[in-house]
């Protein structure tokens, strides 16, 4: 494999992207090696700091396994190596063929979590509009847009940005930072350091949990009966903040009325915590005032009644006056860049993007096809055929729900197209596979909405047989003719100069910067001389958008087992995908660095494990409605889980949880699956050893 860093010696400035949070990163450079990665001291995100995972970005970019010729899947099904010319002309071929045969929206684009964010998937997005059709899908049918939507229709500004940092009380549901999100954890030391608190809801005690000032080991599903407890204890109590109530929010007497049910001997018959413990936070809650940072985590979109349960959590931020406010949630501006999307000129709506008549939210608010609804669209299942599919970043095989009917779905599919690093579960499936360019490869804006900063990803080094998304959208582009028109940047420079344009920021500037540049000071309570972006002008406790869509207005507390089947078939409920500290999703299990987990295993707790005669290390069988999968038992302490949960990791090829999900127990608004609520039951299988 043949790889070149742009500068023989010295340090390139650029930003991690093995996770989400984008810490800056200065990569060594010693006679073309990278010898070394550290922390960029001021970087608005990790002020320096770096996770345990860093290292590895190295290890990625010269990984052994990693593609660097062209694909094709021949008919026994295995893989030729195509030259890269012949495989672009028989892809697009193919993409012109399905064109006439059923249409262009009869092709979709799909992009995972790896190059998510604006620059990369917009690419895409443009890219797939560009030729004619609106089906965009990608990983956030299942990450992050519930979350987006509940505080969107609430306060109509996207996203929870809790500041932690000068929180006196943080509430992290379902969530652990400290593997997940490290800067968040970063931050949340520096405030516990001052004196907060800190409280954890999870039916496990997690790495957060065990230095959590309380820990709430709450039932799956039921975070909205203890967050209506909470509600009910600050209005009844007279503790919420009269003035922001009054003077800006929608349908509190409606709300008011609704919590009168949640006394806290309901609430703990729900969520089968203590009456103490339930009144117990209600105080903490009341005490902190404005102070109180919420952050719901990924386990609460997946769930069934996903966006109201974070709605109600958003709507303790209004009770509390903890909205725009230091130490509460904060309502980040946006840069003013270019728009790379085509939403504007080439909207496509009346082709019926996949998914918007089922779950219109999903589109109306987010632009986002219904991931899930793809398969069915392939199916024939469908409004139309889907016949093509162009995946890149993403491996859907793994991290969609219900994998055998993603398996079936892709297996009927005339063209599919993977871009991958490696050789992946999802690449195994393609007529195509093209080897991708890593983000050390690769140049693009990144902005840190909470901190109002934008920085820029240097690239590092050319990995010699790869593309990046740009070079690879673009020449798409040229190919079918539409690239003139639309991909008219000769690289990534041109792009990014070209969406800083309105901006005022000089890409000289920020390749001055490392650490980022502030595109606007934080100014907090902007309610105050402005509308919330919502119908109303208001913080609406009551949603006008939901309503219209025909959605309850207020967000109720549905008991969990409603729309679910938990019986004596399935006694136990099984929560998938709690995140190991140094994997991402399917990714990094082969970069020997970071092999400290090296098989996928069921928790349970040992008393269920008792009961079912289950030793540690044992083989089991774990079985829901939907599929079955074998894999070895970890029994935890019984303070560690809740009775009658299991929790099995995901992206794991050899034992993958997703056989166990369903694409049917689904959010109303959302569209998201029901992934940490699963009726399942465990078999020990006979020692075959
Ligand atoms: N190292 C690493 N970091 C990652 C990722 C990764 O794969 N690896 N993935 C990234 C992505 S895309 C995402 S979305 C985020 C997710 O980040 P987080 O939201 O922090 O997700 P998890 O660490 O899985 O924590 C979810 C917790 O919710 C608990 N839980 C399950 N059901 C319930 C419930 O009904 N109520 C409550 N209160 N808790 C429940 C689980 O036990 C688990 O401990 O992490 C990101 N960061
Ligand atoms: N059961 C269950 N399933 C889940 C979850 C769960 O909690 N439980 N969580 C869900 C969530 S929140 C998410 S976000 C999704 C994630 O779903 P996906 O995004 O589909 O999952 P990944 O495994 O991260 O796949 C990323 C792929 O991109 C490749 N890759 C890495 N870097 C690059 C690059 O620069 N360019 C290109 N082209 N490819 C690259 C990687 O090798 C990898 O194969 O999983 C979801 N699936
Ligand atoms: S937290 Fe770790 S993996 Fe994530 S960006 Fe920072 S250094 Fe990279
Ligand atoms: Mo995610």
């Amino acid at each position: 494999m043949a790889v070149r860093t742009v500068i023989e010696n010295g340090i390139v400035s650029t930003l991690c992207r093995l996770c989400d949070m984008r810490c800056g990163i200065n990569c060594h450079i010693q006679n073309g090696r990278i010898h070394k990665i550290r922390g960029i001291p001021d970087h608005v995100e990790s002020r320096g700091r770096l996770c345990p995972k860093a290292p590895a970005a190295v290890d990625l970019l010269l990984h052994p396994d990693r593609l660097v010729t062209p694909l094709k899947r021949l008919a026994d099904g295995s893989f030729a190596p195509i030259p890269y010319e012949k495989a672009m002309e028989e892809i697009v071929g193919a993409l012109e063929g399905i064109k006439k045969k059923h249409g262009a929206r009869s092709i979709g684009v799909w992009t995972g979590e790896a190059i998510g964010f604006q620059q990369q998937e917009n690419y895409a997005r443009r890219f797939i509009h560009a030729f004619g059709s609106p089906n965009y899908f990608s990983a956030e049918s299942v990450c992050w847009l519930s979350r987006y939507l509940a505080y969107r229709l609430t306060q109509g500004y996207y996203n929870a940005c809790p500041d932690f940092a000068n929180a006196h009380l943080i509430v992290l549901w379902g969530s652990n930072p400290g593997h997940t999100h490290p800067p968040y954890m970063w931050a949340i030391d520096r405030a516990l350091k001052k004196g907060a608190r800190l409280v954890v809801v999870d039916p496990r005690r997690t790495a957060a949990a065990r230095i959590a000032h309380r820990f709430f080991k709450i039932r799956p599903g039921t975070d909205a009966a203890l967050a209506w407890g909470i509600a009910r204890h600050l209005i009844h109590s007279n503790r919420y903040d009269h003035e922001f109530v009054t003077n800006h929010t929608l349908g509190f007497e409606d709300f008011s009325a609704y919590s009168r049910s949640f006394r806290p001997d309901f609430v703990a018959a729900e969520t089968g915590l203590s009456v103490d413990a339930v009144r117990d936070l209600a105080k903490m809650f009341a005490a902190a005032r404005s102070r109180v940072a919420n952050y719901p985590g990924i386990s609460l979109e997946h769930q069934p009644n996903g966006v109201n349960t974070i709605r109600v959590i958003a709507a303790l931020g209004g009770l509390c006056g903890a909205v725009d406010r230091p130490g509460g949630d904060f309502w980040p501006e946006s840069m003013a860049q270019q728009d790379l999307t085509l939403y504007q000129t080439l909207p496509l709506e009346e082709l019926e993007p996949i998914g918007r008549s089922r779950f219109p939210a999903l589109y109306r608010f987010r632009k986002q096809c219904h991931s899930l609804s793809a398969m069915d669209a392939i199916l024939n299942r469908g409004a139309y055929p889907l016949r093509g599919l162009i995946v890149t970043g993403a491996n859907p095989v793994l991290s969609n729900p219900n994998t055998g009917k993603v398996e079936r779905a892709f297996d009927r599919l005339e063209l599919l197209v993977v871009r991958d690093l490696f050789m992946t579960a999802t690449a195994r499936r393609a007529h195509y596979v093209l080897p991708a360019a890593s983000f050390l490869e690769r140049t693009e804006l990144h902005l840190y909405a909470h901190h109002q900063a934008v920085a820029l990803a240097n690239r590092v080094a050319k990995v010699d047989g790869t593309a990046g998304e740009y070079a690879f959208w673009r020449e798409l582009a040229h190919r079918i003719g539409t690239g003139e028109l639309y991909f008219p940047w000769k690289d990534e420079t041109a792009v990014n100069r070209w969406l800083l344009k309105p901006t005022g920021i000089a890409l000289e500037n920020l390749q001055d910067t490392p650490q980022g540049i502030v595109y606007a000071p934080k100014i907090f309570s902007k309610f105050r001389r402005q509308p919330f972006p919502t119908p109303s002008g208001k913080f609406e406790f009551v949603s006008a958008d939901l309503a219209e869509l025909g959605h309850p207005a207020l967000p109720p507390y549905l008991p969990p087992h409603s729309g679910t089947e938990v019986n004596l078939t399935y006694p136990l409920l099984l929560i998938t995908g709690a995140r190991y500290q140094l994997y991402y999703h399917s990714r990094f299990r082969n970069i020997a660095r970071l092999g400290r987990v090296k098989k996928p295993v069921v928790e349970i707790g040992a008393k269920d494990a008792e009961r079912l005669g289950i030793g540690n290390g044992e083989r089991v069988r774990v079985e829901t409605k939907t599929g079955a999968i074998e894999l070895d038992a970890e029994i935890r302490k019984d303070v560690d889980i809740r009775r009658g949960v299991i929790q099995i990791g995901h992206g794991w090829d050899a034992a993958n949880v997703n056989r166990l999900t369903s694409d049917a127990d689904l959010d109303p608004i959302s569209g998201y699956p029901n992934l940490k609520m699963v009726p399942a039951r465990v078999v020990k299988q006979k020692n075959t050893a």
